[in-house]
């Protein structure tokens, strides 16, 4: 972009300008923004606690990336960040939610898939954490490489694009792996330091999650280098309310503003 016509305060003067319009005008506000304002409330799905993206901390404060997302929103349509509903969705409730309309948004750790995107009635917003999926080993297994892991056992969440990806790499690699899936999050974690199973497969970031959260001694605990897929995070929304979508969508990209101001 030409330095002369750029506008440091691009997003966030669009994002303003987007709201201001949307908000001013109740027949455009769309009907999310209106049940949020009717509630004084956004309801937003999040993960049941995954660090740095959306976990609660003992007082029930939450915190992380996709609870920005939310915070945001809520400084945006109702002028206070801390109106916000978190509900805990697994992996695979977190559809559901967004379909049946039980929450406004999911921010959740959630790679933006074509399918998700054009068959589940979802608009996909904007990626903003851009992941791969890894493996975690217990370090004295002295494993390097997930292709080092023929026959092996492997934990993983039901309901993810990690189940899927795990699956295909098999396949593709003749590794025979042995899949042990969990539906709970908390149930997959146990069972890979109870050492059911040998690994355990989802993005690097929610393997650093685990891993620090969840290890009695981190250090006891690998993250393979090698990745096997790409997983653009991001929000999703509801199809049929563009005004909702835009909102959502906006306010993202003013979080990337943010942090390019120093706003953490
Ligand atoms: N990005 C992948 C995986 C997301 C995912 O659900 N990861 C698990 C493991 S880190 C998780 O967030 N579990 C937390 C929970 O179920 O609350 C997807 O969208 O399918």
């Amino acid at each position: 972009m030409n330095e002369k016509h750029f506008n440091p305060n691009l997003a966030g003067i669009v994002a303003a300008a987007v709201l201001g319009s949307v908000m001013a005008s109740p027949c455009y506000a769309g009907k999310t923004l209106e049940a949020i304002k009717a509630r004084g409330q956004i309801v937003c799905g999040v993960s049941t606690g995954v660090n740095g993206f959306s976990a609660a901390d003992s007082t029930g404060k939450w915190t992380g990336l996709d609870v920005d997302v939310c915070r945001g929103l809520a400084a945006a349509t109702l002028g206070d960040p801390e109106k916000v509903k978190y509900v805990p969705l697994t992996s695979q409730q977190r559809f559901t939610a967004l379909q049946s309309g039980e929450v406004d948004l999911l921010a959740r750790n959630t790679t933006l898939t074509q399918t998700r995107d054009a068959s589940l009635g979802f608009f996909a917003t904007v990626t903003n954490y851009y992941d791969g999926q890894g493996f975690m080993v217990p370090a004295k297994s002295k494993i390097k490489s997930p292709k080092q892991l023929k026959g092996q056992t492997v934990c993983v969440q039901s309901g993810t694009t990690s189940e899927k990806n795990l699956a295909s790499f098999s396949k593709s690699n003749g590794l025979n792996l042995k899949p042990i899936v969990f539906e709970q999050f908390e149930a997959a974690n146990a069972a890979y330091f109870a050492g059911r199973c040998l690994a355990y497969t989802t993005d690097a970031s929610g393997l650093a999650s685990i891993r620090s959260k969840e290890a009695k001694h981190p250090k006891d605990h690998v993250i393979l280098p090698d990745l096997i897929s790409k997983e653009p995070l991001g929000p999703l929304v509801r199809r049929g309310d563009d005004e909702w979508f835009t909102i959502v969508k906006w306010v993202i990209y003013g979080t990337f503003e943010a942090e390019e101001y120093g706003v953490t």
